[in-house]
């Protein structure tokens, strides 16, 4: 039996939603850009970094936990840079807990923001589930409009880590790769890949599950019908650079972001697509 519950909360001054699984998993999200700022599987332990600088304002995008980029991936368009999702109200659509799980589903469709930045009608839709050591965050979208439309979309996954040297990222060999710091094409050679330097990339069609392990722990990362995954850690001093990260905050994330970028996703009137990353902590 499943049950509504009134599980709105001020997270930061911002109106947010939490969820508890009757098994302890917890999450929270933020209603501004539809935005998962906390995830405890039932363990009790965050494994999504936040900034301890993040920003909690309109307009300006929260640092960490796990934003959702749309309609444009970086600055591959014309609009701001990841596109207008994350620094948008969205609105809640359902909230329930079941008897092992929690869900929350929240939407953002056109206004007249929206349309002045990018004309079209959409519905774009973040539905939340957490249950035990998982977590589920499905994007979709809908062209309810008349004319068809092209976006890229990423969830921008920050995760937490004690040290980013000690981890590897497992997975990713023989995967072609975008590295767009130098904006040259690569096949990748290293297994596991660890970061001891910027990196910021775009692996290409990786259909097979990631491994994140740290000395202590594993997280399992997989997506489904989002081909892609950037790969993102900013380093000393592009991190300096940033008002809303610590000086070391390079050092406690990485983000590992299930996206479609390389092909945009073209939408007929009518047309809908989904996709879909899961997270699984190993502890
Ligand atoms: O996903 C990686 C990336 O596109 C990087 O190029 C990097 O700048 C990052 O996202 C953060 O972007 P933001 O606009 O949130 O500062």
């Amino acid at each position: 039996m499943t049950k509504t519950l009134p599980l709105r909360i001020d997270h930061q001054g911002m109106p947010a939603i939490h969820l508890r699984s009757p098994d302890g998993a917890e999450a929270i999200m933020l209603e501004y850009g539809g935005h998962v700022v906390s995830w405890k599987p039932a363990n009790g332990v965050e494994r999504l970094y936040m900034s301890p600088q993040a920003i909690f304002k309109d307009g300006v995008p929260v640092r960490g936990g796990m934003p959702v980029i749309f309609p444009q991936f970086g600055q591959r368009g014309p609009l701001q840079g990841h596109g207008f999702a994350r620094r948008m109200n969205w609105q809640l659509v359902d909230a329930r807990i079941g008897e092992d799980y929690a869900i929350a589903n929240l939407r953002l469709t056109e206004s007249a923001a929206t349309l002045k930045l990018w004309p079209h009608e959409f519905s774009l839709e973040v539905t939340v589930n957490i249950t035990g050591a998982r977590l589920d965050v499905e994007l979709e979208v809908s062209n309810t409009g008349n004319e068809p439309f092209e976006f890229t979309a990423a969830l921008h996954t920050y995760l937490a880590v004690r040290e980013v040297e000690e981890c590897g990222i497992e997975g990713l060999r023989g995967q072609s790769c975008l590295d767009t710091l130098t904006n040259k094409e690569f096949r990748e050679a290293k297994n596991p890949l660890t970061i001891d330097q910027e990196v910021d990339r775009i692996y290409y069609d990786t259909q097979k599950p990631l491994m994140l392990n740290e000395p202590h722990r594993g997280l399992v990362i997989q997506s489904e019908n989002m081909p892609d995954t950037v790969v993102w850690n900013p380093w000393e001093q592009r991190c300096a650079e940033l008002v809303d990260m610590p000086k070391d905050g390079f050092r406690r994330m990485i983000c590992i972001e299930a996206a479609a970028i390389h092909q945009p996703v073209k939408l007929l009137p009518g047309g809908e697509w989904w996709g879909r990353q899961t997270l699984m902590g190993l502890d």
